[in-house]
């Protein structure tokens, strides 16, 4: 396990490195650098045990939507794999080089980091003053990315923006990459031997993408590695084009759940040669 542990850490490590040298331009880490081995712990999101974005209907099914994620982490920042399994992958609603467009009206994987674990009720208050602790990251499922709404817009695989003063501009904030087919078949056989996999994760014909996101922690306003981060992942469901179907979160709440930080699970960062553990959220009335 600790080897294990060591190797992610040190993949991860290199992970961003890239992220970081690559500075302004559009080279992006290969999602082969995580090692997807069974020592990760993965998390089951399906529409059995998830939440629904009330401006959404609900997922018919496994079959329709569902997902995995699992985290890891060093001194450098945090990586955040996500695998989901979809009836139909559809993006026609972003420019595939797109770092500025409507992800959640696409197949989309949406991160939400609160680097204060400040369990706001709107991080979007005060004129957004909060997001410079995180915010809202999605990648879709063509490779556009998106960050407008949170404290680093247009950021993918970009220098720090001078907007906002965290420091030195010299390292790309996040970026990350998407893959589908025969790329993700090594992350596919880990995921279904992997402990708490349910039964009919993987429906027939169901197709599956992965998504890779590299954070420096100061894409979540952080100067080192936290001790803890506010943290969840909503996915939008487009089937057949034109705008989402669905929207399903880990946790949260079903009204605005990509704003309401208090219902947020937790990342607890506690020791740097450990798999980050993804702990049940604080407020366990407001998940179903
Ligand atoms: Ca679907
Ligand atoms: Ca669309
Ligand atoms: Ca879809």
């Amino acid at each position: 396990m600790k080897r294990a542990a060591s190797s992610a850490f040190a993949a991860i490590a290199a992970l961003v490195a890239i992220a970081a040298a690559s500075g302004g331009c559009r080279t992006r880490p290969t999602a082969r650098a995580v090692p997807f081995d069974s020592n990760l712990e993965w998390t089951f999101v399906t529409p059995e045990n998830g939440v629904v974005d009330d401006e959404t209907t609900a997922p018919s099914g496994m079959n329709d939507l569902c997902y995995a994620f699992t985290c890891v982490c060093d001194d450098e920042g945090l990586a955040v794999v996500v695998l989901t399994i979809d009836d139909d992958v559809s993006a026609d609603s972003c420019d595939k080089d797109a770092t500025s467009c409507p992800a959640w009206d696409d197949d989309a994987v949406e991160v939400f980091l609160d680097g204060e674990c400040a369990r706001l009720p709107d991080s979007r208050a005060d004129g957004g003053v909060h997001l410079r602790h995180g915010g809202e990251f999605a990648l879709v499922a063509n490779g556009a990315a998106n960050s407008d709404y949170s404290g680093y817009p247009n950021s993918f695989c970009r220098d720090e923006t001078a907007r906002r003063s965290l420091g030195s501009a010299t390292n790309a904030l996040w970026t990350g990459e998407v893959q589908r087919g025969p790329d993700v078949d090594a992350l596919r056989n880990c995921i279904l031997a992997s402990p708490g996999c349910p039964e009919g994760f993987w429906p027939e014909g169901g197709k599956a993408t992965s998504y890779l996101f590299a954070f420096s922690w100061k894409a979540m306003g952080q100067t080192e590695r936290p001790d803890r981060i506010g943290f969840n992942i909503g996915v939008q469901d487009d089937d057949g084009g034109g705008r989402r179907d669905h929207t399903l979160y880990w946790t949260g709440t079903p009204h605005r759940p990509y704003v309401n930080e208090s219902a947020f699970g937790t990342l607890v960062l506690d020791d740097i040669d450990m798999p980050i553990t993804v702990n049940e959220p604080m407020n366990e009335g407001e998940k179903r």
